[in-house]
């Protein structure tokens, strides 16, 4: 049996057609369904539903010997232990800089005071701030980072920018792109051995999937 770790939502809704190309289907739709092991039409392969941020964990301790998460979660988690062949081109965004539209930002660097910035990608933002050298508090927050700046508890946030809407909305501008997101196929390297046969022909379908939807530069 073949284990895949998906999260609701972008990742599961944009990892479909790659699977489709492994000639794998879903049979349950987990925004209706309270299931959290989903058969699939192949019956040596299930997907398993977990928190986003748990996918490398899953893959790491052999829960999933697959899974799908974005460059973020597994700068985060650290990648020990996982197998990484794919940057599957899904779930695209940026991580970003971002502060209150009055927020003089440049000068608050170029003077080299501290800056607060509140953040759920501490290991990211902190080595972002140590390679330009600009001295940081982080505070670390699980949810709505835009919040920090409006209510005071930080001077900026470092979080992941789409269409840009969500900082829009809360007056906040992007004042530095940190670096390019998308997400990866992760793979158990102790499955990768044993479950060889049954893994690489979804690598293989993946991998071409991926280039034939690739934009030629
Ligand atoms: O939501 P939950 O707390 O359960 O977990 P999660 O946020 O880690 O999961 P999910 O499914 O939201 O995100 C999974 C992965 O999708 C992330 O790890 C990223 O690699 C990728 N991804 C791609 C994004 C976005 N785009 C994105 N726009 N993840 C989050 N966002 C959020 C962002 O944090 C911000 O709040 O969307 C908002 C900004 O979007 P715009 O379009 O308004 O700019
Ligand atoms: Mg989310």
């Amino acid at each position: 049996m073949i284990t895949l770790a998906l999260s609701k939502g972008r990742i599961f809704d944009e990892t479909l057609p790659l699977l489709a190309a492994a000639g794998i289907e879903v049979l349950e739709d987990p925004e209706t369904s309270r299931k959290l092991i989903l058969a699939t039409n192949q019956p040596g392969v299930r997907v398993v539903l977990v928190r986003a941020t748990d996918v490398p964990t899953y893959v790491e301790y052999g829960g999933a010997d697959l899974g799908v998460t974005g460059r973020d979660t597994l700068i985060e988690h650290g990648g020990q232990g996982l197998y990484q062949p794919l940057d599957l081109k899904i779930a695209q965004c940026r991580m970003s800089v971002a502060v209150p539209s009055d927020f003089d930002y440049a000068s608050a660097v170029r003077q080299g005071s501290r800056l607060k910035v509140a953040t759920k990608y501490t290991t990211i933002a902190r080595e972002f701030f140590a390679s330009k050298g600009v001295h940081v508090d982080l505070i670390k927050l699980y949810g709505s980072m835009e919040l920090a700046p409006l209510t005071g508890l930080a001077d900026a946030i470092v979080d992941l920018v789409s269409t840009g809407k969500t900082l829009q909305a809360n007056n906040l501008v992007e004042v530095e792109r940190i670096m390019d997101i998308s997400s990866r196929l992760v793979v158990n390297q102790a499955a990768l051995k044993l479950k060889q046969a049954a893994i690489r022909p979804i690598l293989d379908a993946f991998s071409n999937a991926i280039e034939k939807n690739a934009v030629p530069s």
